[in-house]
Protein backbone atom coordinates (compact mmCIF):
# COMPACT_ATOMS: atom_id res chain seq x y z
CA UNK A 1 0.00 0.00 0.00
CA UNK A 2 2.87 2.41 1.53
CA UNK A 3 4.27 1.40 -2.59
CA UNK A 4 1.55 2.24 -3.94
CA UNK A 5 0.79 5.63 -2.74
CA UNK A 6 3.89 6.61 -3.11
CA UNK A 7 3.69 5.60 -7.30
CA UNK A 8 0.14 7.88 -7.19
CA UNK A 9 1.98 11.40 -5.09
CA UNK A 10 4.83 10.91 -8.15
CA UNK A 11 2.24 10.44 -10.57
CA UNK A 12 0.33 13.32 -9.03
CA UNK A 13 3.55 15.44 -8.82
CA UNK A 14 3.96 15.05 -12.38
CA UNK A 15 0.31 16.13 -13.59
CA UNK A 16 1.35 19.58 -11.66
CA UNK A 17 4.35 19.72 -13.80
CA UNK A 18 3.50 19.07 -17.32
CA UNK A 19 2.07 21.70 -20.30
CA UNK A 20 -1.35 21.67 -21.66
CA UNK A 21 -1.73 18.34 -23.01
CA UNK A 22 -4.20 15.80 -23.64
CA UNK A 23 -2.90 14.19 -20.48
CA UNK A 24 -3.94 17.62 -18.95
CA UNK A 25 -6.79 17.94 -20.15
CA UNK A 26 -8.34 14.73 -18.94
CA UNK A 27 -7.68 15.67 -15.51
CA UNK A 28 -9.07 18.67 -16.00
CA UNK A 29 -12.11 17.10 -17.10
CA UNK A 30 -12.44 14.73 -15.31
CA UNK A 31 -12.55 16.83 -12.57
CA UNK A 32 -15.06 19.13 -13.80
CA UNK A 33 -17.42 16.28 -14.78
CA UNK A 34 -20.54 17.07 -12.55
CA UNK A 35 -21.98 14.44 -10.52
CA UNK A 36 -24.97 12.48 -12.11
CA UNK A 37 -24.18 11.80 -15.69
CA UNK A 38 -24.79 9.66 -17.82
CA UNK A 39 -20.99 9.35 -19.57
CA UNK A 40 -20.17 8.12 -23.23
CA UNK A 41 -16.59 7.66 -23.99
CA UNK A 42 -15.52 7.31 -27.06
CA UNK A 43 -12.63 4.86 -28.58
CA UNK A 44 -9.25 4.61 -28.14
CA UNK A 45 -7.59 7.27 -26.27
CA UNK A 46 -10.44 8.53 -24.84
CA UNK A 47 -11.17 5.33 -22.63
CA UNK A 48 -7.46 4.78 -21.73
CA UNK A 49 -7.01 8.33 -20.77
CA UNK A 50 -10.32 8.19 -18.37
CA UNK A 51 -9.56 5.49 -16.89
CA UNK A 52 -6.28 7.46 -15.54
CA UNK A 53 -8.52 9.67 -13.07
CA UNK A 54 -11.68 9.46 -10.85
CA UNK A 55 -14.61 9.56 -12.65
CA UNK A 56 -18.02 10.71 -10.46
CA UNK A 57 -18.96 7.77 -8.37
CA UNK A 58 -22.80 8.26 -8.72
CA UNK A 59 -22.39 8.50 -12.84
CA UNK A 60 -22.87 5.39 -15.35
CA UNK A 61 -20.21 5.18 -17.58
CA UNK A 62 -20.61 3.16 -21.03
CA UNK A 63 -18.25 2.81 -23.57
CA UNK A 64 -18.18 0.20 -27.07
CA UNK A 65 -14.89 -0.95 -25.61
CA UNK A 66 -15.57 -4.90 -26.93
CA UNK A 67 -15.57 -4.02 -30.56
CA UNK A 68 -13.19 -1.02 -30.50
CA UNK A 69 -15.55 0.91 -33.03
CA UNK A 70 -14.81 4.90 -34.09
CA UNK A 71 -17.93 4.55 -36.48
CA UNK A 72 -20.54 4.83 -34.35
CA UNK A 73 -19.59 6.22 -30.88
CA UNK A 74 -21.12 9.30 -31.63
CA UNK A 75 -24.85 7.28 -33.07
CA UNK A 76 -24.67 5.30 -29.66
CA UNK A 77 -24.01 8.79 -27.39
CA UNK A 78 -26.81 10.35 -28.69
CA UNK A 79 -29.31 7.35 -29.06
CA UNK A 80 -28.21 6.85 -24.93
CA UNK A 81 -29.11 10.49 -24.38
CA UNK A 82 -32.33 10.03 -25.45
CA UNK A 83 -33.14 7.52 -23.25
CA UNK A 84 -31.28 7.92 -20.29
CA UNK A 85 -32.82 10.35 -17.37
CA UNK A 86 -29.46 11.50 -16.42
CA UNK A 87 -27.54 14.43 -18.92
CA UNK A 88 -25.55 13.06 -21.23
CA UNK A 89 -21.76 13.78 -21.56
CA UNK A 90 -19.92 12.44 -24.26
CA UNK A 91 -15.91 12.38 -24.30
CA UNK A 92 -14.70 11.33 -28.07
CA UNK A 93 -11.62 11.81 -30.39
CA UNK A 94 -11.50 14.08 -33.33
CA UNK A 95 -11.44 11.27 -35.81
CA UNK A 96 -14.04 9.16 -34.43
CA UNK A 97 -16.00 12.31 -34.13
CA UNK A 98 -15.97 13.30 -37.46
CA UNK A 99 -16.38 9.59 -38.90
CA UNK A 100 -19.82 9.29 -37.30
CA UNK A 101 -20.96 13.32 -37.62
CA UNK A 102 -24.34 12.33 -38.71
CA UNK A 103 -25.42 11.21 -35.55
CA UNK A 104 -26.11 15.03 -34.92
CA UNK A 105 -28.41 15.05 -38.05
CA UNK A 106 -32.04 14.11 -36.45
CA UNK A 107 -34.63 15.41 -34.24
CA UNK A 108 -33.64 13.99 -31.03
CA UNK A 109 -31.07 15.73 -29.92
CA UNK A 110 -31.58 16.49 -26.18
CA UNK A 111 -30.72 20.20 -24.79
CA UNK A 112 -28.73 18.30 -21.86
CA UNK A 113 -26.30 16.81 -24.09
CA UNK A 114 -22.85 18.00 -23.81
CA UNK A 115 -19.79 16.86 -26.35
CA UNK A 116 -16.08 16.80 -25.65
CA UNK A 117 -14.11 16.38 -29.19
CA UNK A 118 -10.52 16.10 -27.67
CA UNK A 119 -8.66 17.40 -31.40
CA UNK A 120 -5.43 16.38 -31.39
CA UNK A 121 -5.63 16.30 -35.56
CA UNK A 122 -5.40 12.32 -35.93
CA UNK A 123 -5.35 9.08 -34.08
CA UNK A 124 -3.71 9.75 -30.96
CA UNK A 125 -3.61 6.16 -29.94
CA UNK A 126 -1.17 5.31 -32.90
CA UNK A 127 1.40 7.88 -31.63
CA UNK A 128 1.37 6.12 -28.40
CA UNK A 129 1.59 2.46 -29.32
CA UNK A 130 4.92 1.36 -30.75
CA UNK A 131 5.66 2.49 -34.31
CA UNK A 132 7.57 4.18 -37.00
CA UNK A 133 6.27 7.71 -35.79
CA UNK A 134 6.70 10.63 -37.95
CA UNK A 135 6.80 9.38 -41.43
CA UNK A 136 4.50 10.26 -44.32
CA UNK A 137 3.48 6.95 -44.44
CA UNK A 138 2.57 6.48 -40.96
CA UNK A 139 0.93 10.52 -40.68
CA UNK A 140 -1.32 9.17 -43.38
CA UNK A 141 -2.37 5.57 -42.83
CA UNK A 142 -1.92 5.05 -39.18
CA UNK A 143 -2.43 8.32 -37.45
CA UNK A 144 -4.75 9.97 -40.30
CA UNK A 145 -3.29 13.51 -39.31
CA UNK A 146 -5.92 15.97 -40.10
CA UNK A 147 -6.64 20.16 -39.72
CA UNK A 148 -10.41 20.16 -39.52
CA UNK A 149 -12.36 21.73 -36.74
CA UNK A 150 -16.00 20.22 -35.45
CA UNK A 151 -17.29 24.19 -35.50
CA UNK A 152 -18.64 23.86 -39.14
CA UNK A 153 -20.37 20.59 -38.01
CA UNK A 154 -22.21 22.20 -34.48
CA UNK A 155 -23.00 25.08 -37.09
CA UNK A 156 -24.59 22.34 -39.42
CA UNK A 157 -27.02 21.38 -36.45
CA UNK A 158 -27.64 24.07 -34.20
CA UNK A 159 -24.96 22.68 -31.54
CA UNK A 160 -23.54 25.80 -29.31
CA UNK A 161 -19.92 25.52 -30.03
CA UNK A 162 -17.00 26.48 -27.61
CA UNK A 163 -13.20 26.05 -27.53
CA UNK A 164 -10.45 25.72 -25.71
CA UNK A 165 -6.22 25.41 -26.13
CA UNK A 166 -4.57 25.90 -22.86
CA UNK A 167 -5.16 24.61 -19.48
CA UNK A 168 -6.78 28.20 -17.86
CA UNK A 169 -9.14 27.86 -21.14
CA UNK A 170 -9.93 24.79 -20.52
CA UNK A 171 -10.97 25.04 -16.90
CA UNK A 172 -12.75 29.12 -17.55
CA UNK A 173 -14.85 26.97 -20.12
CA UNK A 174 -15.55 23.89 -18.58
CA UNK A 175 -17.27 26.05 -15.80
CA UNK A 176 -19.76 26.99 -17.67
CA UNK A 177 -19.57 24.54 -20.11
CA UNK A 178 -22.83 22.02 -18.14
CA UNK A 179 -25.16 24.37 -16.81
CA UNK A 180 -28.68 24.16 -18.60
CA UNK A 181 -29.18 25.53 -22.10
CA UNK A 182 -32.05 24.95 -24.68
CA UNK A 183 -29.49 23.44 -26.95
CA UNK A 184 -27.00 20.92 -26.77
CA UNK A 185 -23.11 22.36 -26.09
CA UNK A 186 -19.79 21.39 -27.96
CA UNK A 187 -16.76 22.06 -26.33
CA UNK A 188 -13.57 21.29 -28.70
CA UNK A 189 -10.26 21.09 -27.32
CA UNK A 190 -7.21 21.48 -29.21
CA UNK A 191 -4.22 19.52 -27.75
CA UNK A 192 -0.81 19.21 -29.35
CA UNK A 193 -0.55 16.56 -31.71
CA UNK A 194 3.55 15.31 -31.44
CA UNK A 195 3.91 16.49 -27.52
CA UNK A 196 1.02 14.14 -26.41
CA UNK A 197 2.05 10.75 -27.05
CA UNK A 198 5.67 12.21 -24.78
CA UNK A 199 4.11 13.25 -21.70
CA UNK A 200 1.90 10.16 -21.16
CA UNK A 201 3.90 7.68 -22.07
CA UNK A 202 6.47 10.19 -19.34
CA UNK A 203 3.60 9.94 -16.57
CA UNK A 204 4.15 6.34 -16.67
CA UNK A 205 7.65 6.11 -16.19
CA UNK A 206 7.78 8.97 -13.53
CA UNK A 207 5.29 6.66 -11.46
CA UNK A 208 7.42 3.65 -11.57
CA UNK A 209 10.61 6.21 -10.69
CA UNK A 210 11.76 3.70 -7.14
C1 LIG B 1 -14.46 1.60 -37.69
C2 LIG B 1 -13.04 1.65 -37.22
N1 LIG B 1 -12.07 1.99 -38.08
C3 LIG B 1 -10.80 2.08 -37.65
C4 LIG B 1 -10.48 1.78 -36.35
C5 LIG B 1 -9.03 1.83 -35.88
N2 LIG B 1 -8.87 2.91 -34.93
C6 LIG B 1 -8.79 2.70 -33.59
S1 LIG B 1 -8.55 4.07 -32.72
C7 LIG B 1 -8.47 5.01 -34.13
C8 LIG B 1 -8.16 6.46 -34.08
C9 LIG B 1 -9.04 7.22 -33.18
O1 LIG B 1 -8.72 8.57 -33.29
P1 LIG B 1 -9.50 9.68 -32.50
O2 LIG B 1 -10.96 9.40 -32.53
O3 LIG B 1 -9.07 11.01 -32.98
O4 LIG B 1 -9.07 9.42 -31.01
P2 LIG B 1 -7.63 9.54 -30.31
O5 LIG B 1 -6.96 8.24 -30.47
O6 LIG B 1 -6.87 10.67 -30.94
O7 LIG B 1 -8.02 9.79 -28.91
C10 LIG B 1 -8.67 4.21 -35.27
C11 LIG B 1 -8.68 4.70 -36.66
C12 LIG B 1 -11.53 1.45 -35.49
N3 LIG B 1 -11.31 1.20 -34.20
N4 LIG B 1 -12.81 1.39 -35.93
Amino acid sequence: MAQYNNHRLQGLDYLKKIPFSDLKAFELICNALPDKIHLQLANSSTIRYSQLFSLPKQSEVYCNRGTSGIDGSTSTAIGGAWVHSLPTVFITGDLSFFYDANALWNAYLKPSTRIIVINNHGGGIFRILPGEKDTPAYDTYFETVQQRSAKQVCRDHDIGYRKASSSLGLQWKLKRFFKPSDRPQLLEIFTPRKLNDKILLNYFKMMQVE
